[in-house]
Parts: structure tokens; C-alpha cells; sequence
């Protein structure tokens, strides 16, 4: 398998991270590209019509994407435990992996806006709107954190990404004050190799 990847993206670091639970990572090839939506990149376009990362390509030819989609096929490979819990659990870790990745999306679009946009172009308004979005996911995140659990979870590993993915741009906003109990989560869930070894 091919992965097509940058290591500041939080969607691919989940992805990575899903492979290393699974200790199948050392069957994945990494290709590193960099891409913005103004920036594609062919060997990533050939494939994903989307033109996005994290892009899965299979031995035999076929591309997997978007990230949720990966990680449910990773998760099909190998024999290890799954990382999707089931029943009623099965839907609250999805609805994690949600919020988890639309803080992600909200986050890259900012970044988008003020590091990709023209200067003249850029509307600092619509980039405050999506920071609104992460912060009021955080604060439910953080009245809803008794109900984290530390299981090596899909959902707890894109949370995780999505956490780090803050520190790793927007460390100047201090998404942990007044966030004790997510912060404390974070702190716990994010000591593990997977984690380590997916940094940006
Ligand atoms: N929903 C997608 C989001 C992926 C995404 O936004 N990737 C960014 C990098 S972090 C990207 O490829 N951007 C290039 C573009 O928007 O054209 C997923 O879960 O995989």
C-alpha cells in the first residue's frame, strides 16, 4: 500500500496513527507531498479525484479516500483487535471522529485563509467563524470529558490528532485554559508510540 501523506496533516497523522495500532504501518509506503487547494499535485490527482490527502493506494490499483474511509479499511487488515468499538459505542466514537475532524477541517481552512489566500483577499470574519466552530466543539468536548474513555478507539485517536493539531498551529491560543479535563485526557491518551511516531 501507498500512501500519499504530509506529516503536518492531522487527517493523515490519524490514519498513520490507525496503522500503527494495528501493526500494519511497516506494510504502508509513505510518499510525502504538499498540496493546498491552489497547489494540487498530479500523482495525488491521477488517483483522488478530490485531490486530498491522506490517499490510499491498494496493491492492486484502487485508491481509498478520505481519511474515515482509510481507517475503516485499515482497520479490516490484519488480525489485530479493531479499533471500531460496537453497539451504542460504535456511534458515539463515530460522532467523536466528526467533531474530531471538523475541528481539523476548520482549523486547515483558517489556515488556508490566512497563509494561502491573497493578503487582499483574506476575510477575517469567516476565519473567526470556523475558530468559533473549534472552540465550541472543545468546550462540549470538555463538559462531556467524565465520558471519555482512554480506549484505543478511532474516535479517541482523532480526537487526539485533532488536539495536537491546535498545539501544532494555533498554540498561541491556548485551547487547554479553562479545559482541564480534555487537556488532562489529551495528556494521557497522547503517551503512546503511535502518537510519537506520527508527529509533524
Ligand atoms: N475530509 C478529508 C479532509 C482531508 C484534507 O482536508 N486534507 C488536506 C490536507 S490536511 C488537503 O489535502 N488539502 C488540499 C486541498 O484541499 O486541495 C479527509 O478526512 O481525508
Amino acid at each position: 500500500m501507498k500512501l500519499f501523506f504530509n506529516p503536518a496533516s492531522p487527517f493523515v497523522r490519524k490514519v498513520r496513527m490507525v496503522a500503527e495500532e494495528r501493526g500494519i504501518a511497516d506494510q504502508i509506503e509513505l510518499v510525502k507531498v504538499t498540496i493546498t487547494p491552489v497547489s494540487p499535485d498530479d500523482s495525488v490527482s491521477s488517483s483522488n479525484p478530490i485531490g486530498k490527502i491522506p490517499s490510499l493506494q491498494l496493491d492492486d490499483g484502487m485508491s481509498l479516500f478520505d481519511s474515515r474511509v482509510i481507517c475503516d479499511y485499515l482497520d479490516s487488515v490484519g488480525s489485530a483487535d479493531s479499533l471500531i468499538p460496537s453497539g451504542k459505542s460504535r456511534w458515539t466514537d463515530m460522532r467523536l471522529q466528526a467533531i474530531a475532524d471538523a475541528m481539523c477541517d476548520a482549523g486547515i481552512l483558517i489556515r488556508y485563509e490566512g497563509f494561502v489566500r491573497p493578503e487582499e483577499y483574506r476575510w477575517d470574519e469567516w476565519s473567526n467563524n470556523q475558530w468559533l466552530k473549534i472552540v465550541r466543539s472543545i468546550d462540549a468536548l470538555e463538559a462531556d470529558a467524565d465520558n471519555l474513555s482512554q480506549d484505543v478507539t478511532v474516535g479517541n485517536i482523532a480526537l487526539s490528532c485533532a488536539l495536537a493539531y491546535l498545539d501544532f498551529r494555533y498554540d498561541d491560543r491556548s485551547w487547554r485554559s479553562g479545559r482541564d479535563k480534555l487537556s488532562i485526557w489529551f495528556k494521557t491518551f497522547s503517551d503512546r508510540d503511535s502518537f510519537r511516531n506520527t508527529a509533524p
